[in-house]
């Protein structure tokens, strides 16, 4: 399918997809954001794609939020059909089988930032900046930014972020465990490539079942999640990966995995 907003790339199981209009600071507008709810819908069913990076065109942004100058006309139901739409991105990012990998180039504002959240993990370049401004628009988070912050820098953090609505700079953001690691802007994407290879060249479904066991895990009490990856685990040994894996092992040879 083409795309007007996004670039494709797909090359030994990675895909790389890029929010381009850099213009706007490739801010999320209705059509952007319905252009990703098809692209990550095909990529997941693309059983040739292992991994996918999400990353903005330019030099300065990963995504400046969502697209104010649009959402300043919309009528609540328009604004509920847009907040619907995010939703769903997010939750699709959340839900693929395949990890997703955020390579954050510059900001991160809003909708931006929750776009990354939804991510499996963050990388970052040394020219990310990353925030909450809804409360400077008189609005908060919608797409999930609440939440998944708070889950994953705790409250305390997350509150001061939301609550004054400023950026904090790759560094700080490294310090706080909301990127994994920054890069220089000229290795950001090499690096995210390498992660994205590493995946690609291990059990496909080890992956998908270690993804779903962290996320559904996180709304589970801790017997209830260790139940789950014990049921996911088992399921494993019933497929052909689980064979050749141990098998490579014991033969020292490399492992040829075919699990889809
Ligand atoms: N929306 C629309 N246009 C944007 C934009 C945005 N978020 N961010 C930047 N742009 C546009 C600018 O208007 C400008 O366009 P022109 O004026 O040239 O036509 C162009 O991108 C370049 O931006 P600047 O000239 O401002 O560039 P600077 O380097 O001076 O500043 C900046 C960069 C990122 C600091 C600044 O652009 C900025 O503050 N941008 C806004 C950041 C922001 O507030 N983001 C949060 C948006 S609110 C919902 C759920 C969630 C949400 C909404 C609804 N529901 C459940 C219903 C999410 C809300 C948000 O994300």
């Amino acid at each position: 399918m083409e795309f007007k907003n996004l670039l494709i790339e797909t090359a030994d199981g990675v895909a790389t997809l890029t929010i381009n209009s850099p213009r706007t600071l490739n801010a999320l507008n209705s059509e952007v954001l319905g252009e990703l709810e098809c692209a990550l819908f095909e990529l997941n069913l693309n059983d040739a794609v292992k991994a996918v990076i999400l990353t903005g065109a330019g030099e300065k942004a990963f995504v400046a939020g969502a697209d104010i100058k649009e959402m300043a006309t919309m009528t609540a139901h328009e604004g509920h059909r847009f907040g619907l739409k995010g939703q769903r991105v997010m939750m699709l990012i959340e839900k693929m089988t395949k990890p997703v990998i955020a390579a954050v180039n510059g900001y991160a504002l809003g909708g931006g930032l929750e776009l990354a959240l939804a991510c499996d993990f963050i990388y970052a370049s040394t020219r990310a900046k990353v925030g909450f401004p809804e409360v400077t628009l008189g609005i908060m988070p919608g797409f999930g930014g609440t939440q998944n912050l708070a889950r994953l820098i705790g409250p305390n953090r997350a509150n001061e972020m939301i609550f004054t609505g400023k950026m904090i700079d790759a560094e700080k953001a490294l310090a706080w465990g909301i990127v994994n690691e920054v890069f220089a802007p000229d290795e950001l994407l090499a690096k995210a490539r390498e992660a994205a290879a590493a995946i690609a060249g291990v059990g496909t479904l080890g992956v998908a079942y270690a993804k779903d066991a962290i996320a559904n895990g996180l709304n589970m009490g801790k017997e209830d999640g260790f139940r789950y990856e014990a049921s996911l685990f088992g399921v494993l040994f019933a497929t052909d990966d689980q064979k050749e894996g141990m098998a490579a092992f014991v033969e020292k040879r490399k492992a040829v995995f075919t699990e889809k």
